[in-house]
């Protein structure tokens, strides 16, 4: 298959890492088996009506009984590094409470199986399950939480060290603390509207918890990753400019400047209510990184909302951006990906570390059963302008060291169930049946090509 023309791969340097990436509650499945806890999306995937056509999460793509055919289709793949994440209640179904050997047992085993294809374990701690018993105690909102999360990080560092060097701390929290407590989109799905703010700070406070941790274990890389989105202001207007800053502020800068540069954005400035900080924390989270990691989809054009509303801005569909599986939410503009990193090296300068790319990929409509190749011209256009789009950065100077693909797999892909297909390889949801698709023949001949 002919490379896309678009890329030059001398762009990136020797040693520049290409990756895949899952998380556990969207590929594991067996969410009773051998006594794991529950988890904030066991509660919403049991809510009626919470999740698109009732669906639970199970069997999907069975990784948790099938993880040898994901090691395989990774070693196929070549990628270096496979970005998974590690289930809390797998590993200590109630917080504060005994370890399940069963837990941590099985991501022992996918990081040996990982290590003997030749394959890098890249491990994130927490994508979004948080357990049931922390979220009935008030959640991310309290300091507590966080707490308990470097207790969590301690232990499995301890346990896990030893075959898997490299972390994530924690996957996104803007989605947990914008979608999941302020709107309610996601797990656990409240609605405080302003009144969520205090899980941001909660979340990062935990990531400087299990930072330390995992570096007092000795890891060898240890980073947060945070969900950016480049904000475009919908018109030159007074308003419409206001609000652009806010959702820049909410979205991107709350999370990253407090990691980078150790305080937050002036937030009275915009009207958004003060964060609840101690003594110290920010000197906690503002540690550096041995990366700082950057999960990016799509631009977001923003407008102010009108008078009277709850929250001053609305997202509103980006003039002239053809659109993926989600429709106007998410525009396919491949160039904001490049302006995004250069404002991040402008930004933060030398504050900032190595960039990795976390996340990148997009759904588009497939179907459900197949039989022989997929063929997903479209994704392969959106991995293909994505990847030309972090090459156009790397040569304008921005450090950036590795890219992962969003997903590995069809999976689970929250509020939305089984109705959004982000994989190189398709599953049948009915049979765990995988038929890798023309993307991932692209991918790999991308990586082969990129080491020759
Ligand atoms: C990432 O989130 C996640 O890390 C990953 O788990 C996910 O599968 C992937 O991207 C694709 O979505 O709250 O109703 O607006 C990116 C942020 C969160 C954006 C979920 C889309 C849709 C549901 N995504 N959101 S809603």
């Amino acid at each position: 298959m002919p490379q896309h023309p678009s890329i030059d791969l001398a762009t990136f340097p020797p040693g520049f890492r290409w990756s895949a990436a899952t998380a556990a509650f969207q590929v594991e499945g067996s969410r009773t088996a051998d006594g794991r806890g529950r988890s904030i999306w066991d509660d919403f995937v049991d809510a009626p009506g919470a999740v698109h056509g009732g669906a639970t999460a199970e069997p999907g793509p069975d990784s948790y009984r099938r993880h040898r055919e994901d090691v395989a289709l990774l070693a196929a793949l070549g990628v270096d590094r496979y970005r998974f994440s590690i289930s809390w209640v797998r590993v200590q179904p109630e917080p504060g409470g005994p370890v399940l050997q069963a837990g941590l047992d099985y991501y022992r085993r996918l990081a040996d199986d990982l290590r003997d294809a030749g394959v890098t374990p890249f491990a994130t701690l927490y994508h979004w399950d948080l357990p049931s018993t922390l979220e009935q105690q008030g959640g991310w909102l309290r300091r507590g939480t966080a707490e308990r999360f470097g207790e969590y990080a301690e232990i499995v560092a301890e346990a896990l060290g030893d075959r898997i060097r490299h972390w994530y701390t924690l996957n996104e929290p803007v989605s947990t603390s914008l979608q999941g407590y302020a709107v309610g989109t996601l797990a656990p799905g409240r609605q405080l509207l302003f009144d969520s703010l205090p899980t941001v700070h909660h979340q990062l406070l935990a990531h400087g918890l299990a930072q330390r941790a995992l570096r007092a274990a000795g890891a060898e890389e240890v980073g947060i990753v945070n969900n950016h989105t480049l904000v475009l202001p919908a018109s030159g207007t007074d308003a419409d400019l206001t609000a652009a800053a806010v959702y820049d502020v909410l979205h991107n800068r709350v999370f990253a400047e407090p990691v980078l540069t150790g305080a937050y954005p002036d937030l009275e400035a915009l009207g958004i209510p003060p964060m609840p900080v101690a003594d110290g924390d920010l000197d906690l989270i503002s540690v550096p990184g041995d990366f700082y990691g950057i999960n990016f989809y799509n631009p977001t054009t923003v407008a102010a909302a009108p008078q009277g509303g709850p929250i001053p801005f609305e997202i509103v569909p980006t003039p002239g951006a053809p659109v993926t599986g989600f429709g106007a939410e998410w525009p396919i503009v491949p160039a904001a990906l490049t302006e995004l990193l250069l404002d991040f090296r402008e930004r933060y300068g030398d504050r900032l570390p190595p960039l990795v790319i976390g996340e990148n990929g997009a759904s588009f409509p497939e179907p459900d059963h197949v039989h022989g190749p997929v063929d997903d011209a479209d994704r392969i256009a959106y991995l293909a302008g994505h990847i030309d789009a972090v090459g156009a950065a790397i040569r304008a100077g921005v450090d950036v060291r590795e890219y992962t693909v969003w997903s590995l797999l069809d999976n689970f892909e929250w509020a939305d169930g089984w109705t959004q297909r982000f994989g190189l390889v398709h599953v049948d949801f009915d049979t765990a049946q995988r038929t890798p698709k023309a993307s991932f023949d692209w991918y790999r001949t991308l990586i082969a090509e990129s080491r020759s």
